[in-house]
């Protein structure tokens, strides 16, 4: 039941205002010099790239009064990236996320629902991520804002990033799955169960397994059961192990291997309602030779049916 969507834009989002360190910024070309767009073409996929969306520099700011670093600039590459990916979503194409540091799955996650909400569809979004990404404002450790975006998903910190969808909250925590887990802060432990988010940690994985992860995180998707679902993946490149991903800010040993992710996005590719994608993460200042951009466009071809025999 493999169908995918045939159009698909790429955007690039190049910031890493959110994060602690530099580099993500140049994410979104290191996926273009590992032929990304290339790759999905080759599976006759309609590739449009659009470039850069356009944002303000990284001004490597202290803490603020509400405990934010670079809070305006990460406030002015959400809202570019709602604005295009809700323009995309309204032409009939599926918009991949070029990144770019993980605060900007609120914009594009923010025109998702809203696109959703429009058209009479549910959404269900995949979290791929070693870390919860649930923070707030006063309890984070860092003050970094790649730290919060499914806390203000979910309508929490501050309101003009939590509206973005144009209604609050743009998401309930039971719609969020979040997997790979193994670096959650103590209040995020609370914050979990406060949103009720669902969530697969590392021992999950281990303890039963990727295939039985997956086959519970997809639940409902398959067959006519799941024909008005749209799947959003969110998919943070520290979820992979550090062993053969290094290029990425916050890298957590005991991520998934290669076999594991490969799975992880066959099963989603299966499920054939994969309809809006980010990376994030991607620090090609960090990476070897960029490979960890090779791996990611290997695993984004699986999410589009390159492993899949029979279709
Ligand atoms: N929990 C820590 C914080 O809030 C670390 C966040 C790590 N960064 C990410 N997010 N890459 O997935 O600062
Ligand atoms: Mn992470
Ligand atoms: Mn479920
Ligand atoms: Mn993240």
């Amino acid at each position: 039941a493999v169908q995918v969507h045939q159009a698909v834009t790429l955007i690039g989002v190049p910031t890493d205002v959110g994060a602690g360190r530099l580099g993500a910024a140049m994410g979104p070309d290191a996926l273009r010099v590992a032929q990304l767009g290339p790759a999905l073409a080759h599976f006759g996929v309609d590739v449009q790239d659009i470039g850069n969306l356009a944002g303000p520099p990284n001004p490597r700011g202290a803490r603020d009064a509400q405990g934010l670093r670079n809070y305006a600039e990460c406030q002015a590459w959400n809202q570019a990236t709602h604005d295009t990916v809700l323009a995309q979503l309204q032409a009939g194409r599926m918009p991949i996320m070029l990144g770019g540091d993980h605060t900007l799955a609120t914009g594009s996650i923010s025109a998702v629902a809203r696109y959703c909400r429009m058209a009479g569809k549910r959404l269900r979004v995949l979290w791929l991520d070693a870390h919860a990404d649930c923070n707030l404002p006063d309890i984070s450790p860092t003050g970094n804002l790649h730290g919060m975006p499914v806390a203000s998903l979910c309508g929490h910190g501050p309101a003009p990033l939590a509206g973005m969808a144009g209604f609050t909250p743009a998401l309930q925590g039971p719609d969020i799955c979040q997997i790979g887990l193994r670096s959650v802060d103590e209040v995020e432990k609370r914050m979990i169960q406060r949103l009720g988010l669902e969530v697969f940690d590392m021992r999950a994985i281990d303890e039963q397994g990727m295939r039985a992860v997956m086959q519970q995180a997809l639940a409902g998707l398959e067959g006519p059961e799941g024909d008005d679902v749209h799947l959003h993946l969110s998919f943070d490149v520290d979820f992979l192990d550090p062993d053969i991903a290094p290029g990425t800010g916050t890298t957590v040993r005991g991520g998934p291997n290669y076999r594991e992710a490969q799975l992880c996005m066959e099963m989603i590719a299966d499920t054939g309602r994969l309809a809006s994608l980010d990376i994030v993460e991607l620090n090609p200042a960090l990476d070897i030779r960029n490979q960890t951009a090779e791996l990611v466009v290997d695993l984004v071809e699986s999410l589009f049916g390159k492993s899949t025999l029979v279709r």
